[in-house]
């Protein structure tokens, strides 16, 4: 088994460590001093279940023992892939407890995703929920297990309810005793903690390992720079396991605040509003076209009257994708709030407008990096810097920032410059006050409301086709979802009857891959040539065909 690791050069590491912001403090300490400071304080609410940060250390720790029990060992990874319930941070603690390695996958992860995920991370066993949004994810990773001789182990929570062991009739995890925490292995701050799998530009998504050290750090600085304390109230709207919600400053920077995390069934706007009323929300945060339809729902309901309560809520924060000025200008008036405009990226760096900023920097920018130390670059395509003000690819280093993905020697040499800069794939444009807006991405990703979907990964899936000769995915601009995604289909001369879309459509289902990622729009064509000037590169193809497909 390959260990995983993530290394800065030594003296980097060393003025990180010199400047406070990594202090040696691991997940699992962060669960165990807030428990002992305030076991009886809430941490997280979903519907007519609490848990205090007492319930959750005692029961992520019987976990951990039960985990350990069933011959799991410490650096052995575990796939994660749950909803929005407290099992997920029970069975994230547990892992941390245990010294295990979590791989964040996304509830809308399929075979296809989970394979490759459970192969490139060599995976021993898979926490799932019985059924999420009505699909029987047990069933799902149970047919895994059968196929990939690593993947040992089967857990499913029984939300609501314990965890129970597999179809072998393993541990039931919760019935395990409660382990000391010296039978509990200690893991190194600057060991990773997890892995959060990339959004990927290219072919499938890559793994990011992320240290304690620094992952701990951004929830620190997130609280302080989202203004987090203990009496916050988090509302987790979009998916848990994505770093936004996660750790900008997320569920993990609310526990990190000792503030409570308020987990959301459902991210429609009305639910939510009323939830926020109910709750005392004081923070949450939306991906774009999700903030869009809180705003109109709220304008419908405070015109009937039925607006709910919301002066509790005091940050709206929307990232994920670029958020329009129009749009961004809405939020106070409608919601009584605060906007904040967060742009990160799971590799690391993180961009929040700070929520004193002038309301122009809120609403036209998409912040400025967390970080005194994030290094910022913006170059021309020959890695110059540009001219300050113009804009160029975003490039960035800093004190968590990620140096090297999990085992992809190809893709570390063109994500990441000689000496140690992420190529991050964003255009942007850099103002004085330091203060970055996005203009755009240089790499073929199509970001269909918040979700990263990389146009080669869809094209080799429609290329498997028999009838398909070539395909290419392009992103086009979509009212609702920001993006949407379009796929280009040349059918093979030979082939007799030439799929349609439909077909094709039915095709991509059977791929078993997120729903997410299967194309809006599949469009049949003769020619992929779109200049008469013979072969032209797959980049230009795409820039041409998303030009055309806009158009229309
Ligand atoms: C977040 O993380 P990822 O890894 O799903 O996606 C990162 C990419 C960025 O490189 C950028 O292309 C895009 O998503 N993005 C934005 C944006 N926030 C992210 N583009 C324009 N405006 C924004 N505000 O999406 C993520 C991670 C942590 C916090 C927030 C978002």
């Amino acid at each position: 088994m390959q260990p995983i690791t993530q290394t800065w050069p030594a003296d980097l590491a060393a003025r990180y460590r010199a400047l406070g912001y990594w202090r040696g403090e691991t997940f699992a300490d962060l669960l165990r001093t807030r428990a002992a400071a305030h076991p009886a304080r809430i941490a997280i609410t979903a519907g007519a279940r609490s848990w205090s940060y007492g319930d959750l250390l005692i029961r992520s720790e019987r976990l951990a023992a039960g985990l350990l029990a069933r011959g799991l060992r410490p650096g052995d990874r575990v796939l994660v892939q749950m909803g929005n319930v407290p099992e997920f941070f029970q069975t994230s603690f547990a892992l941390f407890l245990a010294g295990m390695i979590p791989v964040f996958t996304l509830p809308a992860h399929r075979r296809t995703e989970l394979e490759h995920l459970a192969a490139r991370s060599e995976a021993a066993a898979i926490v799932t929920e019985a059924r999420i949004a009505g699909f029987d994810h047990a069933a799902q990773a149970h047919a895994l297990a059968a196929d990939l001789p690593a993947l040992r182990h089967v857990i499913v929570a029984e939300t609501g309810a314990a965890l129970t062991g597999d179809a072998s009739g393993l541990t039931h995890a919760e019935h395990a005793p409660s382990a000391p925490p010296s039978a509990l292995p200690a893991s190194r701050p600057a060991s990773v903690a997890f892995l959060q799998i990339s959004g990927g530009s290219t072919g499938l998504s890559k793994l990011i390992p992320r240290t304690h050290d620094d992952y701990i750090y951004t929830l620190r600085e997130s609280a302080r720079i989202c203004g987090l304390d203990a009496q916050a109230v988090y509302l987790a709207v979009l998916p848990v396991a994505h770093n936004f919600t996660m750790s900008s400053p997320g569920c993990f920077g609310a526990l990190y605040a000792g503030g409570r995390v308020v987990l959301a069934p459902t991210p429609a706007p009305e639910p939510c509003l009323r939830l926020i009323a109910q709750e005392g929300v004081t923070i949450a945060a939306l991906v774009p076209p999700l903030a869009l339809k809180w705003l109109d729902t709220a304008e419908r309901l405070r015109e009937a009257g039925r607006l709910p309560d919301l002066s509790c809520l005091r940050v709206v924060q929307v990232g994920g994708a670029k958020f329009l000025p129009a749009s961004a200008r809405r939020v106070t008036p409608v919601l009584g709030c605060t906007l904040q405009q967060v742009f990160g990226m799971a590799e690391g760096l993180v961009n929040y407008t700070r929520l004193d900023d002038a309301p122009d920097l809120i609403t036209e920018t998409q912040g400025r990096p967390i970080s005194p130390d994030d290094e910022i670059r913006v170059v021309d395509d020959a890695d110059r810097p540009v001219a300050p003000g113009t804009p160029g690819h975003l490039l960035t280093r800093g004190p968590y920032t990620i140096r090297a993905y999990h085992a992809e020697p190809a893709a570390n040499a063109r994500s990441f410059t000689a000496d140690g800069f992420y190529r991050t794939g964003d255009i942007v444009q850099e103002l004085p006050s330091g203060h970055l807006v996005v203009q755009g991405r240089a790499t073929d990703h199509i970001n269909r409301a918040g979700e990263k979907i990389s146009a080669e990964e869809i094209e080799n899936h429609l290329i498997a086709h028999p009838a398909v000769l070539d395909a290419v995915v392009v992103s086009v601009p979509d009212p609702h979802l920001g993006e949407r995604s379009c796929a280009f289909v040349l059918p093979r001369p030979e082939a007799e009857t030439p799929p349609d879309a439909p077909a094709l459509r039915r095709f991509m289902r059977g791929r078993d891959i997120a729903a997410f990622k299967i194309p809006d729009e599949i469009r049949v064509v003769t020619t992929l040539d779109t200049t008469a000037v013979g072969k032209i590169s797959r980049r230009d193809l795409r820039a041409a065909l998303a030009r055309d497909a806009a158009l229309v």
